[in-house]
């Protein structure tokens, strides 16, 4: 589509949220499409309908979540606009709107004055992203996790994950195959020990929570001033978990001292002082509530999500790249690789992992 068809359609877009002004591309994410609207206090987002394929189910998620989580930072006496997402109503007092061709579009109210990462500056502020990623979990405690729609079936069932890599690997639909051998070995190789926390969970030794399943350091917004976190964002995955799943994301991403991407793996290490920082935060916050198994399976929970995400990019790298934005042709595949590299580390790193969860426990 041209740019100006593209304008004409934004425009019309925004008339139904009673918004006339012009947009700017935004953020960094890999799903969906989002926009900064000039000079008012507006995000727009295009939400990935390939992806989410019932998206009043994700409406009515995100509703219901934000709405539960407004009470309890107000009754903390938190500011509820700044502190969690806010949604825009259209003039039909709908929560999204839907295009003719099926393009489904949302606004929020603009965080102002805030920023998000993609790599963490310091220890501290890692400690702190975690102490907001446990307040975000311990908020919604209470939220009644059957009025929640599993927005991507079968999210972080890592089995499921492994198998849709051998699907991947069966079709080489890009004819890509060859060309990861090594990759598609250490992850297979690695497969049969990927249901352990989904065993756990099966056995009751690891509860079903109401969990944000997509930690990842860039969807939490920091105060510009205070560099304090103030807000999680992207309320898409907020389901039914694990919170190994949360404490795990948040590492996999976090703890590395390299980009996601990153093309020289001898810069990507999992950082101990980093999970240290990150675990201890979790910890303080989640310790009322945690099980013996939980906390035995903390290192176990950063190993998954690593390995779970590195299959994903992995896969759809093989898949000829239909699923994560990519901004080069190759990215998935450096995407992968720094994943697996990470579990590598990990792996090295084992005793180490124990050891600090253990003396911070
Ligand atoms: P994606 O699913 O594509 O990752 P996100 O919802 O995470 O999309 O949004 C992309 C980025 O936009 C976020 O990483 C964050 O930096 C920024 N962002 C999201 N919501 C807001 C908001 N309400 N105000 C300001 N910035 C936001
Ligand atoms: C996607 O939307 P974003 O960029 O925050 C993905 C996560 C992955 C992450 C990898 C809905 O997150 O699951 O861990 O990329 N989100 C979805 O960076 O698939
Ligand atoms: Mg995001």
């Amino acid at each position: 589509m041209g740019v100006h068809m593209m304008e004409n359609l934004i425009q019309k877009v925004l008339r139904q949220f009673n918004i006339v002004a012009d947009i700017n591309e935004y953020g960094d994410g890999h799903i969906n499409e989002t926009y900064r609207i000039k000079d008012q206090p507006y995000l727009l987002q295009r939400v990935n309908t390939d992806i989410f394929k019932k998206p009043n189910e994700v409406m009515e998620n995100i509703e219901n979540v934000t709405e539960h989580l407004r009470k309890k930072i107000a009754a903390a006496g938190g500011d509820p606009n700044r502190e969690t997402l806010t949604l825009v109503k259209t003039v039909d007092g709908k929560t999204y709107f839907e295009l003719e061709d099926g393009r489904v579009y949302r606004v929020y109210r603009f965080i102002e004055n805030a920023i998000s990462y993609n790599k963490v500056e310091s220890a501290k502020q890692f400690y702190d992203v975690a102490r907001a990623f446990g307040k975000f979990q311990n908020m919604l405690a209470d939220f009644p996790a059957e009025k929640l729609y599993e927005t991507i079936p079968e999210f972080h069932n890592t089995p499921n994950r492994v198998n849709q890599l051998l699907e991947a690997i069966k079709n080489d639909a890009a004819g890509r195959l060859e060309s990861v051998r090594e990759e598609v070995d250490f992850a297979l190789a690695r497969a049969a020990e990927m249901d352990t926390v989904m065993k756990a969970m099966a056995e009751g030794l690891v509860p079903l929570r109401v969990t944000h399943n997509d930690t990842k350091l860039n969807n939490v917004m920091f105060d510009v001033d205070s560099k304090e976190p103030i807000c999680v964002v992207d309320l898409d995955t907020v389901m039914p978990g694990s919170m190994l799943y949360d404490y795990g994301d948040a590492l996999r991403f976090g703890a590395s001292t390299a980009d996601e991407d990153e093309k020289d793996l001898s810069k990507v290490w999992f950082d101990l002082e980093l999970f240290k920082a990150f675990s201890q935060g979790y910890f303080e916050e989640m310790k009322s509530v945690i099980t013996e198994k939980e906390r035995e399976l903390m290192p176990f929970g950063a190993k998954l999500m690593t390995y779970e995400c590195g299959i994903r990019f992995l896969a759809d790298y093989l898949n000829g790249d239909v699923y994560f934005k990519i901004h080069y042709p190759e990215q998935n595949l450096d995407r992968a690789r720094t994943q697996l590299k990470l579990v590598f580390d990990m792996e090295a790193k084992w005793d180490a992992m124990h050891q600090i969860i253990s003396e911070l426990c």
